[in-house]
């Protein structure tokens, strides 16, 4: 189903009157629509998922308006308190509609991060007491409106509905057209912090794009192996490597996204409390969740750098091109931290960037016994 009209059914015969939500690569046509300047729904990106979900309660205690939550299922685990503590008909009872991009489903083929979370995925919507629908490629437009027309009368009871999403489901309507206006290719960023870091650094890389362009990039130096890649669980990256930071001597590095450090922010004030001297953060700032389809994110203006240094960081730098990124590298080497690298990249990576040919589990295994003195 083309992206505009299931939106518009959504809103047509569902009563949504917000979409909010975290974006997501299978439902990436949804969210371009979405963020479409001309588009006729209004619609708010969240920084994650449990807090796409406060939003819909807001709204709907603003309006007595239902909204609607979309996500990866990656994101499920997110909005679980929210959900079960705040929108449940146990608590305040206020309905929400959740469209939740199956990632891991049973019989495609994805990466280890998505296996468990796609096997899940039903089962863990039915334990939250939700309805699901399985939305597929050949569902068809009047199974989706009847579905709509019975999740009305669980609305009114401030019950709440996941329409499960299935690659492929829901197809483009109009041109995808992500923009920044930097220059800095991302993966030539990694490559720079690589050349200036010492040999027995350790890394620490979040989730999509970034973890990819590292692991390509030791492949080329022949390094391979070094890092831990977050290959799951956006957003936490920077708190693995504060406690690993903690435990050795040795630099650690957090190469970071905007979008993973706006979904959990408060990691950044923890790092500035506890003040790390070993540890430099560098947030791989493209305004957008490149990884994904590059829509922007809940706050592409946010000052990362401003925000380390209010944070308690010892020094924060934001930098916009080679020479800027060359000389905060050089400075944050020459003095302690915890330092913050904000370095605005351009959007987009090559055509043919692969992926980890090691299971996570080597991964973690490798890097463990890296660290070991
Ligand atoms: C909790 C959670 N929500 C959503 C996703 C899907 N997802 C994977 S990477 C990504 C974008 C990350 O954006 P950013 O950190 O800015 O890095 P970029 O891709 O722009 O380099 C998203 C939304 C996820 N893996 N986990």
């Amino acid at each position: 189903m083309k992206a505009d009209l299931f939106i518009k059914t959504l809103s047509e015969s569902a009563g949504v009157s917000l979409f909010t939500g975290v974006p997501d690569s299978l439902l990436g046509p949804f969210c371009d629509c979405l963020r479409a300047e001309d588009a006729p729904v209004s619609h708010l990106t969240a920084p994650n998922e449990g807090s796409a979900v406060a939003i819909a309660c807001g709204h709907h205690l603003a309006t007595d308006r239902l909204a609607c939550v979309y996500m990866q299922n990656s994101g499920i685990g997110n909005a679980v308190n929210p959900i079960l503590s705040l929108a449940h008909p146990d608590v305040y009872g206020i309905p929400l509609l959740l469209v939740v991009g199956w990632r891991g489903a049973p019989g495609q083929k994805d990466e280890p991060q998505h296996a468990a979370q796609g096997r899940l995925t039903v089962r863990l919507l039915e334990s939250l007491e939700l309805t699901v629908h399985a939305f597929g490629p050949q569902t068809t437009l009047d199974e989706l409106k009847a579905w709509l027309a019975d999740s009305r009368k669980l609305f009114a009871q401030g019950r709440s509905v996941a329409l499960v999403v299935e690659k492929g489901a829901i197809e483009p309507s109009g041109p995808s057209a992500p923009h920044n206006p930097y220059e800095l290719p991302r993966e030539e960023a990694i490559g720079t912090v690589l050349e200036a870091a010492a040999p027995d650094d350790l890394f620490v890389s979040t989730t999509g794009k970034i973890s990819r362009e590292l692991f390509e990039l030791r492949k080329a130096r022949g390094e391979e192996n070094r890092d831990f890649l977050t290959v799951g669980s956006m957003g936490h990256s920077s708190m693995i490597a504060l406690a690993v930071a903690l435990r050795t001597p040795r630099r650690v590095w957090c190469l970071d996204g905007d979008g993973a450090f706006l979904m959990h922010m408060g990691g950044a004030a923890l790092i500035g409390r506890l003040g790390p001297k070993n540890l430099v953060h560098v947030a791989l700032d493209n305004a957008a969740h490149d990884s994904v389809g590059g829509m922007p994110t809940a706050a592409p203006g946010a000052d990362i750098a401003a925000i380390a240094t209010a944070s308690g960081y010892g020094r924060a730098f934001s930098v916009t091109d080679r020479e800027g990124l060359a000389k905060a590298l050089s400075l944050a080497l020459a003095s302690d931290g915890p330092t913050m690298i904000a370095a605005k990249v351009a959007l987009g990576s090559r055509p043919d960037l692969g992926r980890p040919t090691l299971t996570p589990r080597q991964n973690k295994e490798n890097f463990m016994k890296l660290i070991k003195p």
